[in-house]
C-alpha cells in the first residue's frame, strides 16, 4: 500500500486535487507538505490532533512536513467554518498563545535526521509586506467573484444578520501568499488541513499556478462527527485540550475510554499508528469488554502526555475498580472521585472507621457502621478493614490530604483530612 492508499484505508481522506498527479510525485521521492494552525488559544484540543498525525504520517513514510504556526492569519481569524465573526485578539495573546502551540506541536514530530520536520511562523514573512504590494501582488490574481463563491465566505453572505468583515473577508488571500511563500522558498507543493480549509488551500493552488505556473496539491481529511450526537472533542459542552493543565491526562484518557462503540475502528484507525491489520485483531475482541477503547485510550495518552503519564492515569483509573490506592496525588483522586461524596475528617488524633462512616454518611449510626465492618463489607484505600475497632490514622491518607473509603462493591466516600 502506498501512503494515499494506507491514508485512504484509515478513513484519513476526504478530498485530494490531481490525486493522480499527487501519487506520482510521492511515489517520485520525498516531498514537504504543510498544515497550518492559527495561535486561536493557548492550547490545542483534539481536534487538532488529526491534521498533527496526519503530518506524522507523512513524516514516517519519509516526507518531509512543514508545522506552520499562524501568528500572522491568527491576527485576522479564519472564516472558515464559522457562523459569526471573530473577536480580533491582541498581539501579545497571539505570541503567547503561538509559542504555546508551537511547543504542543513539536512533540508530535522528529526535528532531526534526513525528513526532518520544519517549524515556520507566516508572521515572518508577512509583517513586513505593504498593503499596496499586497494588494498588486496577490489581490490582482483573485477576483471577487471567486472569493465570493468560496463556502466560508458564502454561508456568511447568505446570513445577512451576521455577515463577514472585510477583514475576514481577505483571510484566504493571506492563507494562499502561505503557500506562494513555501512553494517559492521550500520548494513545498503539498498542503493539508482539515475539509474547512479546502478553499483556502485552492486559493494558494491558483495563485502558485498564476505566479509560477507550477502544480501544487491539497489533501484534506474529514472533520469528525460522533455516533452519539455530541460533538467531536468534546466532553459535556467542554473542550478536550492537549494542556495537561487545562485537560488532565486522567479526563484526557477517560474521554477516549467513553468512545462510543460505534465510533472505535474509526478512531483507532485515524488516532494511532497501529497498523490496520493489528486494529483488525483488536475489534475482533466481544465489544462488551472494551478492549479498544481502552487500546484507543493508551496509545492517544502516550502519543500526547507521554509514557510515564499514561502510566498515571491508568493505575488511577483501576483504583475505581477496587485497585491499590497508591503513589496517586490530591490531584488524581479528586478527579477520580469527582462524582462521589466526599467528607471532611481531622487526623490530628486517631479516628474509629465506624465513626468516619457516619461521618462520611455511609452509614446512619454506629450500629450500622459497626455492622457494615463486621460483615467484612468496609474498605478504607481499597483494603479490607478488619474489625469494628479498627482506626484511621494520619499516615492512612492515600495521598496528601485524602483518603478513600468504600463499602461494598462500589459506594466510594472521598475523605478530606483538614489535619
Ligand atoms: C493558517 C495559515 C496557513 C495555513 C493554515 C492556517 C490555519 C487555518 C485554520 N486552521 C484551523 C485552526 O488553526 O484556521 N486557516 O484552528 C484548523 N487547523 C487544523 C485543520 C482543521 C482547521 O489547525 O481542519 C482542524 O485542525 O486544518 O480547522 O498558511
Amino acid at each position: 500500500m502506498n501512503l494515499l492508499e494506507e491514508l485512504d484505508a484509515r478513513g484519513a481522506i476526504d478530498d485530494v486535487t490531481d490525486r493522480a498527479a499527487l501519487e506520482e510525485l510521492l511515489n517520485a521521492g520525498q516531498q514537504k507538505i504543510y498544515i497550518g494552525f492559527d495561535p486561536t488559544a493557548d492550547s490545542l484540543h483534539v481536534g487538532s490532533l488529526l491534521p498533527a498525525l496526519m503530518l506524522a504520517r507523512f513524516q514516517r513514510a519519509g516526507h518531509r512536513p512543514i508545522v506552520l504556526v499562524g501568528g500572522a492569519t491568527g491576527m485576522i481569524g479564519d472564516p472558515s467554518g464559522r457562523s459569526s465573526e471573530r473577536q480580533l485578539q491582541t498581539i501579545e495573546q497571539i505570541r503567547a498563545n503561538a509559542a504555546a502551540i508551537k511547543n504542543q506541536l513539536a512533540r508530535f514530530f522528529e526535528f532531526d535526521g534526513s525528513n526532518a520536520a520544519i517549524a515556520v511562523n507566516n508572521y515572518d514573512w508577512t509583517h513586513n509586506v505593504s498593503y499596496l504590494d499586497f494588494l498588486r501582488e496577490v489581490g490582482k490574481h483573485f477576483t471577487v467573484n471567486h472569493m465570493l463563491a468560496k463556502e466560508s465566505v458564502r454561508s456568511r453572505l447568505e446570513d445577512r444578520e451576521h455577515g463577514i468583515s472585510y477583514t475576514e473577508f481577505s483571510y484566504m488571500l493571506l492563507q494562499a501568499f502561505d503557500f506562494l511563500k513555501l512553494f517559492d522558498h521550500e520548494g513545498c507543493r503539498i498542503q493539508g488541513g482539515g475539509s474547512d480549509q479546502w478553499g483556502n488551500i485552492t486559493a494558494g493552488i491558483e495563485l502558485i499556478r498564476r505566479k509560477t505556473g507550477g502544480q501544487a496539491f491539497g489533501i484534506t481529511f474529514p472533520l469528525l462527527t460522533t455516533s452519539s450526537g455530541e460533538k467531536f472533542g468534546k466532553s459535556a459542552g467542554n473542550a478536550i485540550w492537549l494542556d495537561a493543565n487545562k485537560t488532565s491526562p486522567y479526563q484526557f484518557y477517560q474521554y477516549w475510554i467513553n468512545t462510543d462503540d460505534r465510533d472505535v475502528a474509526r478512531f483507532l484507525k485515524l488516532f494511532t499508528f497501529l497498523p490496520l491489520h493489528e486494529i483488525e485483531a483488536i475489534l475482533a475482541n466481544p465489544p462488551e469488554q472494551r478492549i479498544a477503547q481502552k487500546r484507543l485510550a493508551a496509545e492517544v495518552t502516550k502519543l500526547v502526555h507521554g509514557a510515564d503519564a499514561l502510566a498515571q492515569v491508568q493505575k488511577a483509573s483501576e483504583v475505581l475498580f477496587g485497585g491499590e490506592v497508591s503513589g496517586l496525588t490530591d490531584r488524581d483522586l479528586a478527579e477520580i472521585f469527582a462524582d462521589v461524596p466526599s467528607f471532611e475528617l481531622d487526623l490530628a488524633s486517631p479516628l474509629k472507621v465506624t465513626d468516619a462512616l457516619v461521618r462520611a454518611g455511609a452509614a446512619k449510626s454506629k450500629g450500622e457502621a459497626t455492622r457494615l465492618v463486621a460483615g467484612g463489607g468496609v474498605y478504607l484505600n481499597n483494603r479490607r478493614v478488619d474489625g469494628p475497632d479498627a482506626q484511621i490514622r494520619s499516615e492512612d491518607r492515600a495521598s496528601q490530604s485524602m483518603l478513600i473509603l468504600r463499602v461494598g462493591k462500589k459506594s466510594y466516600f472521598l475523605g478530606r483530612v483538614s489535619s
